[in-house]
């Protein structure tokens, strides 16, 4: 009797592990793996699990742009975020994903290190002007890095490349300078991003309306295709597995 109750408990608990086991096993990390359960997916709000199953993460997925199953990581619209923020914020993330936010250098990194991404960056200008910029490659290093930024090749894209500076570089908050500068990009810049000495792309830096002034860079902007002044009316950026990607799933 005793020995079939613990027959019985251990077979409980290989059901359970293997119940559990199954269902990590179907946790998607990202967008990619969103679309893969679901090729019907449209984009919109989704969790996530690239820390394991106990940390979900809510994340937009753009499911629309060229094919889809683009995990967003950064997202301007309307301005109604505050992007000038600590360290502390940029490694975990703010903001709401339904809207403007960012996802949080942690998170980045864990998805990014899962599978060979590539990068994609979208914006508009105040007169219903779309570019992009498109990258090979992109990666993060861990936090003891800095973050530090691993961008493959410019691929394409209207916008130009105004992250080739960036390349190799640490990420900088007004309160974690990691720059390449004497003085401090992020706070005179007004964001937080993988500043060198100092930008030609600052996506998540100061949002203005149309027609407003601004000096000195320090707003959203996009050097190669609108110039150093231009706060752009949206900007989205935005990672996916490269088309070549072995992962196993
Ligand atoms: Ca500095």
């Amino acid at each position: 009797m005793m020995m079939m109750q613990v027959t019985s408990l251990i077979t409980a608990l290989v059901l359970a592990a293997s119940v559990h086991a199954d269902s990590q096993w179907l946790l998607p990390i990202d967008c990619d793996d969103v679309q893969r359960r679901d090729n019907t997916s449209s984009s919109g709000v989704y969790t996530i699990y690239p820390g394991g199953p106990t940390t979900p993460l809510h994340v937009y997925c753009d499911m629309d742009t060229d094919g889809g199953r683009w995990t967003v990581f950064q997202r301007r619209l309307d301005g109604t975020e505050n992007f000038f923020r600590p360290w502390k914020h940029y490694k975990t993330g703010f903001g709401n994903v339904a809207g403007e936010y960012w996802l949080g250098l942690e998170n980045i990194f864990l998805i990014s290190i899962r599978k060979m991404n590539e990068l994609r960056v979208d914006m508009e200008d105040w007169e219903g002007g779309k570019a992009s910029a498109q990258y090979s490659s992109f990666s993060i290093g861990f936090e003891n890095t800095g973050y530090q930024l691993h961008l493959g090749s410019f691929t394409g894209g209207e916008a130009g490349d105004s992250l080739v500076g960036h390349n190799d570089m640490k990420f900088s908050t007004f309160d974690k300078d990691l720059d390449q500068w004497d003085k401090n990009c992020a706070q005179h810049y007004l964001g937080g991003f993988w500043y060198a000495k100092c930008h030609t792309a600052n996506p998540n830096g100061m949002y203005v309306a149309e027609n407003a002034t601004a000096y000195d860079s320090v707003l959203n902007i996009w050097r190669t295709w609108k110039g150093p002044n231009y706060s752009l009316k949206t900007i989205t950026m935005k990672i996916r597995p490269v088309a070549t990607c072995t992962c196993t799933l």
